[in-house]
């Protein structure tokens, strides 16, 4: 019984882990957050992966937002994104970010 105390116990313990990580990960994630203000009528934000991002090139059914003032909770590790209005990503107008906590 003593033994079958013990394993309860540990489970408890890895249990309260397991909670306090799946607790600080949406901490971690409201902590970062980029905000694109632009004139709606002529821009856009797309959200894409890197090969979209190098080749400015958005895939059907990426995430795109137009209200001219986005914000847009980052996870951690690198985001892109880049306005899909013809000639403007190949301009310059693209954005890769790294969102990290260890500075
Ligand atoms: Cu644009």
């Amino acid at each position: 019984m003593a033994q079958g105390s013990g394993s309860s116990a540990r489970l408890g313990v890895l249990l309260g882990i397991l909670l306090y990580l799946l607790a600080a990960k949406p901490i971690f994630a409201a902590e970062y957050k980029v905000v694109f203000n632009y004139f709606k009528e002529r821009h856009n934000v797309a959200v894409l992966t890197k090969e979209g991002y190098d080749s400015c090139t958005a895939p059907s059914g990426s995430i795109v937002y137009q209200t001219g003032h986005d914000e847009i909770r980052l996870d951690p590790g690198q985001s892109y994104f880049i306005c899909t209005t013809p000639g403007h990503c190949e301009n310059g107008m693209k954005i890769a970010i790294n969102a990290s906590d260890s500075n």
